[in-house]
């Protein structure tokens, strides 16, 4: 259990293609990322978060092509705006890596002579239809029309000589690694992997001859890496694998990849094999989860529907986006994406329940208590109390079961029922009839309350987390707290000044 002990988590993000902006989809898995990151460095974990960008695609080139830019420089300016906008919106990674960088380079090497000298590369002859938009070569039997189903467009014919990997020879291994329980997530996803090993694993062709833009393969400089083989390696560039970094020993056993659901497949297959190939362990988890339509459609750059996390952003603040992402879909679920739906959650969920519940507990302590919390007999246990104490436990368990939507379920249960409180204990009573020891009680119950909120949904929405403390009195910001003690019933100050400020989630015009 994490919560009484430290332990190590190394938690990463898909690298994003950069021959296209940031949409809404890469801003789910990178803020799921975040939201797991900052819990555990909450709860006392030491951890190491990891985003970045995939340069070595065909892509790529072409992107660069088509802008009539040097590819270097075009990738060094895209990759800087994803980094940009990752920072905009207040995801707190601890490295972006990047493809074309000599380090990425260098794991890349050692990685792959370590393949070679287990004798898992061989060179051979040749021919399929590959797909650039997937970046992988699709069977006859996938193609629909003859056309990636995915893309809608057709592939290219590519024979030549590759240098291929044996995948087919880690069948049993793999076999294995899925069967145990917590590897790969969903279950749901895990069973299509399970099947398609069962129908047999290919070898796969892990370099070009054609191609030129990538990293030169280092058993035979004539050809370039295969981008899928490339890209996964950032995992282990990341902790300095190519230097055997300290990093390594501490983080890898500790790896949890969040990825789509697109590209399970590559993390579930391919990864633990290359990884078993080099003498290395693979990732502790990998969890696949779903996406969002557009009313109805694929998010694409030909139909130009893609949402801009940034311009969302700015219309309804970070923390409320971050909020409706988790809360509305399972994660694992695909789903529409609407505006509707969020405009309903911030005024429904986010202003009503939180941000009047704020509002309104201030101003009891205000105008009962001049601004100070008081001074409780805490001798009596209240449901809330009670209530808080399990939920810490929930949390845990939500947050190890990939359960972002189920934990914000309950997490405003527990802000609904201090809403009931209130109206259950009437506080404006208690202080007609000055019934001065009972109100005390009741007044400083609320405040508690809302100190565990904030705690609680710090992770999610941590800005908004960081106000509640600050208007409830603290002087601390959450992230120097310890979880532990501040989630306890009684930690919070008496005597202390509210410090009452702008409301959490204003009107949207
Ligand atoms: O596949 N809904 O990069 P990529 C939800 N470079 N999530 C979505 C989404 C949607 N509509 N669209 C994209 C690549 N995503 C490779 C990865 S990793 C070693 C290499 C998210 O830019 C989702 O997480 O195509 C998906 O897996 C990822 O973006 C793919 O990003």
């Amino acid at each position: 259990m994490s919560l009484n002990k430290k332990e190590y988590f190394y938690i990463t993000t898909p690298i994003y293609y950069i021959n296209d902006e940031p949409h809404i989809g890469h801003f789910y898995c990178t803020t799921a990322a975040d939201i797991l990151a900052r819990y555990h460095r909450l709860i006392g974990d030491e951890v190491y978060f990891v985003t970045g960008t995939d340069e070595n695609s065909q892509k790529t080139l072409q992107a660069a092509e088509k802008a009539g830019i040097d590819p270097k420089e075009f990738t060094n300016s895209m990759a800087k705006k994803w980094e940009e906008t990752w920072k905009k919106l207040n995801l707190s990674f601890d490295y972006f890596v990047r493809t074309t960088a000599p380090e990425h380079r260098k794991s890349v090497e050692k990685l792959l002579i370590k393949c070679n000298e287990k004798g898992d590369i061989y060179k051979k002859e040749y021919e399929g239809w590959y797909c650039v938009g997937c970046e992988k070569f699709l069977t006859e039997s996938e193609l629909v029309d003859g056309k990636c189903p995915v893309h809608k467009t057709k592939p290219d014919w590519i024979k030549e000589e590759n240098y291929f990997f044996r995948l087919s020879k880690y069948e049993k291994e793999l076999l294995d690694l899925l069967n145990n329980k917590k590897f790969a997530l969903p279950d749901s996803r895990k069973n299509e992997m399970l099947e398609f090993i069962k129908q047999g694993l290919q070898d796969i062709s892990i370099s070009r001859a054609t191609v030129k833009w990538g990293i030169p393969l280092p058993i035979d400089k004539s050809q370039v890496v295969y981008v899928w083989f490339d890209a996964l390696i950032n995992y282990l560039t990341a902790l300095g694998y190519y230097n055997d970094d300290e990093k390594m020993k501490k983080f890898w056993q500790n790896a949890i990849h969040l990825v789509g659901k697109d590209i399970f497949r590559f993390h579930t297959i391919m990864w633990p094999a290359m990884l078993l190939s080099a003498g290395l362990t693979p990732p502790k988890q990998v969890f696949g989860h779903g996406f969002f339509t557009i009313n109805g459609e694929k998010i694409s750059k030909s139909l130009g529907n893609a949402i801009d996390p940034v311009q969302l952003a700015e219309k309804y603040g970070v923390d409320a986006i971050r909020y409706f992402i988790m809360r509305e879909i399972p994660f694992g679920k695909d789903s529409d994406f609407s505006t509707e739906r969020l405009e309903q959650r911030y005024k429904g969920d986010l202003a009503d329940d939180l941000g009047n519940l704020l509002n309104r507990s201030l101003n009891m302590v205000i105008k009962y208590r001049n601004g100070e919390i008081p001074e409780p007999d805490l001798s009596e246990l209240t449901e809330l109390e009670e209530n808080a104490n399990k939920l810490v436990y929930t949390i845990e368990e939500r947050y190890k079961n990939f359960e972002y939507s189920q934990m914000l379920e309950s997490i405003w249960e527990y802000i609904k029922s201090i809403n009931k409180y209130i109206d259950t204990m009437k506080p404006w009573e208690l202080n007609k009839k000055q019934e001065n020891k009972k109100l005390d009680f009741v007044l400083y119950n609320i405040m508690q309350s809302l100190k565990i909120i904030a705690l609680f949904i710090y992770p999610i929405m941590p800005q908004t987390a960081n106000k509640i403390y600050k208007q409830i009195g603290s002087e601390k910001d959450i992230e120097t707290e310890n979880y532990l003690t501040a989630v306890k019933w009684g930690s919070l100050t008496p005597k202390t000044k509210v410090n009452k400020g702008e409301v959490l989630f204003a009107k949207i015009e």
